[in-house]
Parts: C-alpha cells; structure tokens; sequence
C-alpha cells in the first residue's frame, strides 16, 4: 500500500434532502479520492451528516417526531446521494453515533486541561440557520429593516450561560500557520482568512444551554456543545480518535478537508484553534470551492428552482454530471448549470471526441482486424508524436489534478484527445484498408493504445464509462492505475495472450435535452 491520503467532505446538515451543492462537492470529493488512489496511494474518504443542533430539533418538533428519528430519515437521503452518484467513501459518518459523542467530549477535555475553557454569560446575534453568533457590524439590513447576517438570515438577541474557549489566544498561531505553507486554498479565501484573523479574534462561545440536541459537556451536563465543536471533530472519529492506534495513526492528520466557501471560516479558524488547544496535530490543508448555481441563480425552495441532483443524474447519466461538473466549474470558483450546458459540453466532449474515437477504433479493429490485437508492428513519426502529444496530455491531466485544478486537467486530457481525433483523420485508416492494409493496422494499434491510456487517465471522474470501455478493451480489472500507464510491456503481452476486440459497445451516448427543459 502506498502512502496514507485522508480526504473529506464537509458534514451535512440533512434538515432537508441533498441539493445539488451537496451533489457537487461529493462529487468533487470523489474525483479526488478516485484520483490519488489511481497515483497510488492509500486513501481513505469520509463523508456524513451533522445531525444535532437546533435547526434539527426545530424541524422534528414541526413534524411532531423525534430529532432521533427525523434523523435517521434525513441522513438515509445522503447516503442514497452517495449511491445514486458512485461516491465511492469509505466512512459515513453520522454525529448522533455514540462513537462520535465519545471523540468530542474527549476533544473537549483536552481543551479543557489546556486552559482553554471558561464558563461566562452569553449576549449576541445568534442566527439559527447558520448556527452562529455575529457582532452587530457584520449585520446587515433586510428588506424591511430588519437585522440579518452576512449570509442573509434572520437573527435574534440571545442571553445564555455558556463556556466560551479562548480563541483570542490563537491569533498568533492562525496567522503563522496561514502565511507558512498552504494550509487555505485557493489564495483568494486565505487572503480573506488572513484579513478576518488579523482583525482580532474574540473567544468563542461553544455551549448552549437553551436546548439539548446535542453533546453533552463533560462535567456540565445542562450544557450542550456548540455545534461547530460537534460537527468538525467528525474528522477524528471516523478515524476511531481518542483512541490513536489503528487507522488514527495511519490516516491522521488529515490531507484535505474539501468543503464550501460558506464554512471556510469554522474550518480554517476554529478548527485548527481547537486543535492546537488539544494537542492534536493539524489538517494540512483546507480547500474552499465556490457555489453552483442554476442558470447563475442561487437554488431556493421560494424561486422554486431546487434541483434534485439524483434527478439529474437519471437524467443524463452519472459520469455526464460528474465530468460536467469537473470540466465546466473551475474549482474553487462559482459555477452554473443547466440542462443545455451540461448537454452540450458531454456531447462536444464525451460523446462525439472521446467516446468517437474509442468507439470508431474498436469498430474498425473489429470490422478489419478480425479483432485481433497485433504488436511490433512498424511505427512512423506521425505515430510518435501522437504517443507524445497523448502522453503530454496525460501528464498535464495528472499534475492539475494534483493541484486540484480539475477543469485544467480535463482541458489538457481533451487535447490530446483532439490529436487523436486529427490523427485519424489525417491518416484515415479506411482509405488504407485498400491501399495500404499494413500501415491500417498499425494505425489501429496506435489508436488502441492511446484510447487505453487516455481512459486510465480520466477513470477518476468518469469510473464507470471507463470501466466498460477497459473491460473491452482486455484490461485487467486491477491495472486500471496510473502505474499501469508506466507499464512497458502490456500491449505485447495482451497481444501475446490472443485477445481480440469483440464489436463494441459505445459508452459515451449522445445526450437529449429532455422536452420539459428545452421548452
Ligand atoms: O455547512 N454549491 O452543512 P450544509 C456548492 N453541516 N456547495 C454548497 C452549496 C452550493 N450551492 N450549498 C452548500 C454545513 N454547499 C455543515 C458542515 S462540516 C464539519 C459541517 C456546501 O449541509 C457547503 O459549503 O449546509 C458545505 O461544504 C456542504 O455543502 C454542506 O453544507
């Protein structure tokens, strides 16, 4: 096994079914996970729901059930997400599990015998949506005057006993861990970190003691845990902390905390603080990826435009909305969809480059070859340099990956995609069916070649297309990696074992807009 990789997702609050930024950053996350295990390394990919908090405890009162149940309903939503989209996690966790109440309190205690936790009296602006407290300045006015927070909900004075943690202790530390390293990415939401901590920072309130849906305070027990402590220590249970053999010691800390622009401020601020507080070493880094957008507007139940991601997956398929997604948002920018772009780009990309040229290969070594895969055959310079434009395709695909620059890579995975495509053109094997039936074939397995290594290539984001195509293509179901494109002698062994191409079947179909969308 290689190296440990630990990615997340954000936790989400399942007080309503998935939408389709819950959708995006699954995806996103999987992409990831999916691609550092094609570089070889052993990854490990947790994602769940954060269950307590008022906002939950106020919607099963509304419905006249328990939270306990009203949760396990929800939570069962995001899980399906997880299956209906190929999220391939490998913890999902929830916070109402024991497990997890154990983690935190035992987070809690260390704070605690750090000396970061007192108990005072409470006042302030307290949204219950965003589950925050703000300072009167970051008010702003709604539209009838009233007082809403930065992110436009509603808020209320509040007064409660709390113990408050001393944030204001960390700022030093925040702001060297930021200017060191890459702890916030992308630069534009550090800069933002940065500017928020070095405008001070005060303590924290972390318990309430106004409702109970929630972890007790050890030694408190008329308190509950403020639910920003609850929900980031996910990160360390579904590693099994406090307990730090086993996969705690394998996995910790954290490579990458994926999660939205909205919440940069807990994960980048809080969370750390509370961290150093415990003596727990930190995530190496944060990345905060911007907003999806229906037609550039924000989904909401009073537009009436919320779409369910499962939805769109039916419609289009899973590996069109997962390369949609990838390709078309430039990760950690906004982005925005709609039933055309998402066609149009798969069809332009998936369907007529990519999926053509595999389709049109295999057809034509089917139809020509008898499929029979042949190696050793002579090669030209145009061969060469189509191996060599592939190969810079690859390469580029690999390394914006890793810097998690997604719709960079699939740009350079399209071009070398193009070159194929031109390739074929210019040496237009079914004209040297009759003129030159040798040079046909070693076209074709050139074409066989690079369509094999471009599929490896862009497996992560579209696993099951790829999965079909490599299946028809006699390609192992384990050396379908990254190191299998390193690997010098497959194409003479898979020739040397007699395989043959059977009649192929497409797996990038065009798409339709559905009429209710074109309409
Ligand atoms: O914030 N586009 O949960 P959540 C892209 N429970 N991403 C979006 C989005 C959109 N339109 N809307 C939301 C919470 N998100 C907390 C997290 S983590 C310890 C606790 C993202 O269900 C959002 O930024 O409101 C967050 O990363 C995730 O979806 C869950 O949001």
């Amino acid at each position: 096994m290689g190296e440990p990789y630990y990615v997340t997702t954000a936790i989400s609050y399942p007080n309503g079914k998935p939408h389709i930024g819950h959708a995006y950053e699954a995806i996103a996350t999987d992409v990831i996970a999916r691609n550092r295990k094609a570089e070889g390394f052993d990854v490990r990919f947790q994602t769940g729901t954060d269950e307590h908090g008022l906002k939950m405890m106020q919607k099963a009162r509304d419905l006249g059930v328990t939270p306990a149940a009203l949760c396990d309903e929800m939570s069962r939503y995001f899980r399906d997400m997880c299956d209906a989209l190929n999220i391939g996690y490998d913890v999902f966790i929830r916070t109402t599990e024991p497990r997890h109440h154990e983690a935190t309190q035992e987070l809690w205690r260390r704070m605690e015998a750090n000396g970061d936790l007192y108990l005072d009296r409470y006042e302030g602006w307290y949204s219950i949506r965003d589950e925050a407290y703000y300072d009167e300045s970051e008010l702003v006015a709604g539209e009838g005057g009233e007082k809403l927070s930065p992110q436009g909900t509603p808020v209320e004075w509040t007064v409660e006993e709390s113990w408050f943690f001393r944030l204001s202790k960390y700022q030093d530390k925040l702001l060297e861990l930021y200017s060191s390293g890459d702890f916030i990415k992308p630069e534009s939401r550090r800069n933002e970190v940065t500017r928020f901590v070095e405008g001070g920072l005060r303590d924290l309130s972390v318990s309430r003691t106004s409702f109970d849906w929630g972890i007790k305070v050890p030694g408190s027990e008329n308190h509950v845990m403020y639910v920003w402590v609850d929900a980031l220590t996910n990160y360390l249970t579904g590693l099994g902390f406090p307990d730090e053999n086993g996969d705690y010691s394998k996995y910790w800390p954290a490579n990458l905390h994926v999660i939205g622009k909205d919440i940069v401020r807990f994960h980048a601020i809080y969370w750390p603080a509370f961290l150093m507080s415990a003596g727990v070493p930190l995530p190496r880094q944060v990345f905060g990826h911007g907003f999806l957008l229906n037609r550039g507007q924000k989904e909401s139940k009073s537009l009436g435009n919320v779409t369910d991601p499962i939805g769109l997956a039916e419609t289009f398929g899973v590996d069109a909305l997962r390369y949609f997604l990838m390709r078309e948002v430039a990760f950690g920018q906004d982005g925005s969809y709609s039933p055309e772009a998402i066609v149009t780009r798969c069809n332009a990309e998936l369907a007529n480059s990519f999926g053509n040229l595999a389709q049109r290969s295999l057809s034509m070594i089917f139809k020509n070859m008898d499929g029979i895969v042949k190696a050793g055959l002579p090669q030209t310079e145009a061969d060469a340099a189509l191996f060599a434009s592939v190969r810079e395709g690859i390469a580029g695909l690999r390394k914006s990956f890793t810097d998690l620059a997604f719709s960079d890579g699939l740009e350079s995975w399209m071009r070398a995609v193009f070159a194929c495509n031109q390739y074929v053109d210019e040496q237009a094997p079914w004209a040297l069916r009759k003129t030159d039936p040798e040079r046909m074939e070693a076209v074709l397995m050139v074409l066989f070649q690079v369509v094999r290594d471009l599929a490896i290539a862009v497996r992560p984001v579209v696993p099951t297309a790829i999965d079909k195509l490599l299946d028809q293509m006699g390609q192992g179901a384990d050396a379908r990696d990254y190191a299998a494109l390193e690997a010098a002698d497959w194409f003479t062994a898979l020739a040397a074992s007699g395989y043959k191409v059977d009649k192929p079947q497409g797996v990038f179909p065009r798409l339709e807009l559905p009429e209710e969308a074109a309409a």
